[in-house]
C-alpha cells in the first residue's frame, strides 16, 4: 500500500488581516498533483484543517472543490481520505459526504460519540475505509478521549484482515511529546497520550502540528530521504504551507511504503517549494535601531527584487512614530504581488520575551467558542489596544448588560 500524507491546508487562510493565500495553495496543489501523478498511490490523506475557518467563503469552497475534483479526474483508482481538524465544522464537513463520495473521496466530520458501543458495525463503518490495498480507520478532530472508540474500530479491522493488508490510522490531535515549534498554540494546546491512538496500526497519519515529524525519531524530522521504520511509526506530515512567519523550517508531504500489515513503513518527504518564503528584516539577525534604519531595510528589500512575507526585528528601546507601519504599505505599494507585510514587530533586546511572536495564538478555537464575556477576550488580548482603560470598558459592558436584561424582563 502506498499513500501520500498530508494535513493542514488551512485553505481560505488570510494572512496578517490582509493577504489572501490561494495563490500559494494554487502553487501547492500544482505540486500535489504531480506527485500523485507520478507516485499513483493508492490513497491520498488529508489528516484535518482541510480549511482555516468553520465557514469558508463561497471562493474557498470553490477552490476545495474544484482541487479535489481535478485530483479525482486524475487519479481514478486513487482513494481520498479527508478528515475534520479543529478548524474545520465538523457538520459541514459530515454534510458533504455523500456526494464526494461519488468521486471516491472520503470525508469524515463527525468524531464517534463518547458512548458509541464497540460492537455496533453501524457507527464503525463511518470511520473505516476499507480499500483493495489495506485499510484507513480516519478519525477527525475529537474533543474527549475515545480510546475505547479507536481501539474498537481497530480491533474490528483486524478481524477483517486474515490478508494481513496494511492499517492507516488518519487523526488530528496533538501528541504529547511532540515537537511544536512553531505551533500557534504552544502553552495553551492540549495535548493527549499516544495511547489514546489505540494499537494496531502500521502508520498513524496525524495532523495539527505543523511542523513535518516521526514521533520519537527527533533527528529525523527535517530528513528528506527515505527513513525506514519499524510498524507502528507515527507521524505529522506537517501543513501544506507556513501559516506563520515562526514556522520558517521546510515544509513537506509524506509519502509512505506499506508492504503489509506488521512490517517495515518506508517515509519519503516530498519537500513542498512555497511560493512565498518568510523573512525577518535586517537579514543578518540584529536589530534596528531606529525607524529609518527599518524603512531603509525594507526599501532595500524591495529595490533588490526580493519577495514574500517580511516582518521586522527592532531594538526595544526604538522608537516608532504612529504613522510608521503606513509609510512601510507605502514602499511595499509598488510591489504588493510580491511583498508582504507583517505589522508585528518582533522586538528584540533585554525586555523582550524570547518566545513571544505575534502569530502565538492566546486561544484555541474551543476555547474561543466556549467564551461568554466579551470582556475576557479584551481581558486576554489588552495588549493589541495600547491606551485602552479596562476599567471603562467594563464599566461599558455592564451598562449594556444591564440594559439587555431590562429589555428581556419588559
Ligand atoms: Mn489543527
Amino acid at each position: 500500500m502506498k499513500i501520500i500524507h498530508t494535513a493542514d491546508l488551512h485553505l481560505g487562510q488570510i494572512l496578517y488581516q490582509n493577504y489572501d493565500r490561494v495563490d500559494e495553495h494554487i502553487h501547492f496543489f500544482r505540486q500535489l498533483e504531480r506527485w500523485c501523478r507520478e507516485e499513483q498511490p493508492d490513497a491520498l490523506i488529508v489528516s484535518g484543517d482541510i480549511f482555516d475557518l468553520q465557514q469558508p467563503s463561497a471562493a474557498t469552497r470553490q477552490f476545495f472543490n474544484e482541487r479535489f475534483v481535478a485530483l479525482a479526474r486524475q487519479n481514478p483508482s486513487m482513494a481520498m481520505v479527508l478528515i475534520a481538524g479543529n478548524h474545520d465544522s465538523a457538520s459541514r464537513i459530515q454534510a458533504d459526504r455523500a456526494v464526494w463520495e461519488l468521486a471516491g473521496v472520503h470525508l469524515v466530520g463527525i468524531a464517534p460519540s463518547a458512548d458509541a458501543d464497540g460492537n455496533d458495525d453501524d457507527w464503525q463503518d463511518r470511520y473505516i475505509i476499507r480499500l483493495e490495498s489495506g485499510f484507513i480507520v480516519a478519525l477527525p478532530y475529537m474533543t474527549g478521549d475515545r480510546r475505547h472508540q479507536v481501539q474498537a474500530l481497530l480491533d474490528r479491522v483486524a478481524a477483517e484482515n486474515p490478508a494481513g493488508k496494511p492499517v492507516v490510522l488518519a487523526a488530528h490531535l496533538a501528541v504529547t511529546g511532540s515537537d511544536l515549534t512553531g505551533h500557534g498554540e504552544v502553552g495553551t494546546i492540549r495535548t493527549q497520550e499516544l495511547a489514546t491512538l489505540g494499537s494496531g496500526y502500521d502508520y498513524a497519519a496525524l495532523g495539527h502540528i505543523h511542523k513535518p515529524q516521526t514521533l520519537g525519531h527527533p533527528d529525523d524530522a527535517l530528513k528528506l530521504e527515505a527513513v525506514t521504520y519499524p510498524a507502528g511509526a507515527v507521524r505529522y506530515s506537517g501543513s501544506a504551507l507556513h501559516v506563520s512567519c515562526d514556522e520558517a523550517y521546510p515544509h513537506s508531504v509524506s509519502l509512505v511504503n506499506l508492504p503489509q500489515h506488521g512490517s517495515d513503513v518506508t517515509i519519503s518527504p516530498l519537500r513542498i517549494e512555497e511560493l512565498r518564503h518568510f523573512h525577518v528584516l535586517p537579514e543578518d539577525g540584529s536589530a534596528c535601531t531606529t525607524a529609518e534604519e527599518a524603512l531603509d531595510a525594507v526599501r532595500d528589500f524591495c529595490e533588490t527584487g526580493r519577495c514574500g512575507y517580511f516582518r521586522l526585528r527592532l531594538d526595544f528601546g526604538t522608537l516608532l512614530p504612529s504613522n510608521f507601519n503606513q509609510s512601510v504599505y507605502e514602499l511595499i505599494a509598488a510591489r504588493e504581488e510580491d511583498v508582504r507585510y507583517n505589522p508585528k514587530i518582533l522586538w528584540a533586546g533585554e525586555t523582550a520575551e524570547p518566545d513571544a511572536s505575534p502569530e502565538q495564538a492566546v486561544f484555541q478555537v474551543a476555547e474561543l467558542q466556549q467564551m461568554q464575556d466579551p470582556v475576557t477576550f479584551i481581558e486576554k488580548t489588552i495588549d493589541q489596544y495600547p491606551g485602552l482603560d479596562l476599567a471603562t470598558v467594563r464599566a461599558a459592558f455592564e451598562e449594556v448588560k444591564a440594559e439587555m436584561k431590562k429589555k428581556e424582563e419588559a
